[in-house]
């Protein structure tokens, strides 16, 4: 029987050698958001896929550059905060403001990943953005919600119904297999476990004030023009091939 200090030490190399494992072979090959930054590095600001007028008509130049480059990062300056700061607790063992740290590394981990996930899944009308899903995602949403019609109908009157902050997101649901629309207040809340989205649409009012004020209904009508569908595919054969 091995003493408890010897299987201290084997659980704790194994430890390294699968944190090794998943940064090198499992987290770098994601297409859905960021990926990890490199080793040892803070999280950081991705860039655009894009200039920032590409999306025009349907998203301006200017909630562009500043949804990217002041609110994105925000959320990654954020997430750099919070997990600096729960290392201090851990090396200080002081964990008074715990639940201050974990809820801003919810709230910032939850705004940088969705963003990330949000530049990617659209492109220009025309080039990439647009028009209507084909192969598994057109089979996925058939099988999930009828049709794409019934599929758009739900998930732009979820995107409108959002309370305050937050997002509509498509996400791919792992026990059944289907895809379901969740909404999402702020980055963070109200989504459930077991899913992962692999699309959304930002209702924060930072998303679309400049260009359509209090008229979200028209921004997320707009929006669908520039979708990118062949994304959103990459997204869903991505978590199907990792099951
Ligand atoms: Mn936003």
């Amino acid at each position: 029987m091995k003493s408890r200090r010897a299987f201290i030490k084997t659980v704790a190399a194994g430890s390294v050698a699968a944190g090794t494992m998943l940064n090198s072979k499992l987290l770098e090959a994601s297409p859905i958001a960021y990926g990890p930054p490199p080793s040892g590095q803070p999280h950081a600001l991705p860039d655009l896929p894009y200039a920032y007028d590409a999306l025009e008509p349907y998203i301006d130049a200017e909630t562009m550059k500043l949804h990217h480059d002041k609110h994105h990062q925000g959320y990654v300056n954020g997430l750099n905060k919070a997990e600096a700061e729960l290392a201090k607790c851990r090396e200080s063992k002081d964990y008074s403001l715990i639940q201050h740290w974990s809820r801003q590394l919810a709230f910032n981990g939850g705004g940088h990943w969705l963003h990330s996930m949000f530049w990617k899944t659209m492109a220009p009308n025309g080039k990439g953005g647009g028009g209507l899903p084909g192969g598994i995602v057109a089979e996925a949403i058939k099988d999930s919600f009828g049709d794409f019609d019934q599929f758009a109908a739900h998930f732009s009157a979820a995107a409108g119904a959002v309370e305050g902050s937050g997002w509509a997101l498509l996400h791919f649901r792992y026990d059944d297999q289907k895809l379901v629309i969740m909404q999402a207040e702020n980055q963070q809340k109200l989504s459930a476990w077991g899913s992962v989205p692999i699309l959304g649409v930002d209702v924060w009012e930072h998303a679309y004030y400049i260009k359509y004020q209090n008229k979200r209904a028209d921004y997320v009508k707009a929006w669908w023009n520039v979708v990118n569908w062949g994304q959103v595919e990459k997204n869903l054969l991505w978590i199907l091939n990792k099951k």
